[in-house]
């Protein structure tokens, strides 16, 4: 039996949704959002979060969670950067619930952080398609689908976890696919897996990073540790190996997890946790119309910490939102 995705649901008691009315902006003062989410970011938490973030820290149970109840506002303004052809960020005159939420659940989880190359390293990165990248295989895409991925594969600091909230669902919408590495060991044959097992693959930055890319080599897709595996896949042409049998067990790899995952549809208020030790995700193709109401997703990339990873973090362009 093929075993599915299991992506738990989590529906939290309902908390005044004015608790973050005066949170600060994380683009404009990021001091002060993060002195505001250390203090007041898990004022929404439950017992049951706080049980659901233990058990994703330890990596038990589902890989993705998704939340629902979550104090987030409706967004003020327009979907960001959709009238500009450039990326913007929400006006100063938005509440930053999300914000705040995201904050809240990250420091919990870790530390929120974000890379100068990407998203000029906000801590909180806005997810929205862009007009004249539509081919482009980024969440700035929409026209091409953006095919199975953990996130920042190639960085040896990449994130334990990845927060999204949805601020705007959008006029369809449009899911975002969670595929964890007992689905995918499931659909390969037990040849390939002991391929991806070989630390013979390099995995390059993605668009998003910009040119020089980054390369990572010797690395493995699914690592196995005390029976518990982990999993650092990435797009095709970004995930590579030289050696024959690497190259043969990709393209099963890529072959069998084209319609795979499980499709996890937010609404608006929603976050999506996803184990990016344990699981990969995507997102299917759609046709963005930029008209200010478009889909729109925050998100927070996280680490539980920077010490195994502290030769890399320079290199890497790590912009930790910690104390100065
Ligand atoms: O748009 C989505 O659902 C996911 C986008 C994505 O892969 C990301 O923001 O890291
Ligand atoms: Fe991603």
């Amino acid at each position: 039996m093929m075993s599915a995705t299991v992506v738990g649901n989590l529906s939290v008691s309902r908390v005044s949704a004015d608790i973050f009315q005066n949170a600060p902006s994380p683009y404009l003062e990021p001091a002060k959002a993060r002195q505001f989410a250390v203090n007041h970011g898990c004022a929404w938490f439950d017992s049951n979060l706080i049980d659901a973030l233990a058990k994703m820290r330890a990596g038990h149970g589902p890989a993705a969670l998704h939340i629902t109840g979550s104090p987030i506002q409706p967004a003020a303004g327009p979907t960001p950067g959709t009238l500009d052809p450039l990326p913007t960020i929400p006006a100063p005159d938005d509440q930053y619930s999300g914000e705040a939420c995201l904050l809240g659940l990250a420091y919990h989880l870790g530390i929120p952080y974000g890379y100068s190359r990407e998203h000029k390293g906000a801590a909180i990165q806005q997810v929205v398609a862009m007009p004249g990248r539509q081919g482009v295989q980024s969440s700035e895409g929409s026209d091409t689908a953006l095919g199975f991925h953990t996130e920042s594969s190639f960085a040896e600091t990449r994130p334990d976890f990845l927060l999204l909230a949805c601020r705007r669902e959008g006029p369809v919408q449009i899911p975002t696919l969670v595929l964890d590495v007992h689905e995918l060991l499931d659909r390969i044959s037990s040849w390939a897996a002991s391929a991806l097992m070989r630390p013979i693959f390099s995995v390059r930055s993605p668009a998003s990073f910009g040119e020089p890319s980054f390369l990572s080599t010797d690395t493995h897709v699914i690592d196995v540790k005390a029976g518990e595996a982990g999993l650092r896949l990435d797009l095709e042409g970004l995930l590579e190996s030289k050696d024959e049998t690497g190259k043969a067990a990709l393209t099963e790899l890529f072959a069998s997890i084209a319609s795979a995952g499980t499709p996890v549809l937010l609404s608006e208020g929603d976050i999506l946790i996803i184990d990016n030790r344990r699981a990969a995700h995507a997102r299917p193709a759609f046709k963005a119309i930029f008209d200010g109401q478009q889909r729109w997703l925050q998100r927070c990339l996280v680490r539980a910490e920077f010490w195994t990873c502290r030769s890399a973090m320079k290199a890497e362009g790590v912009k930790i939102l910690a104390p100065g």
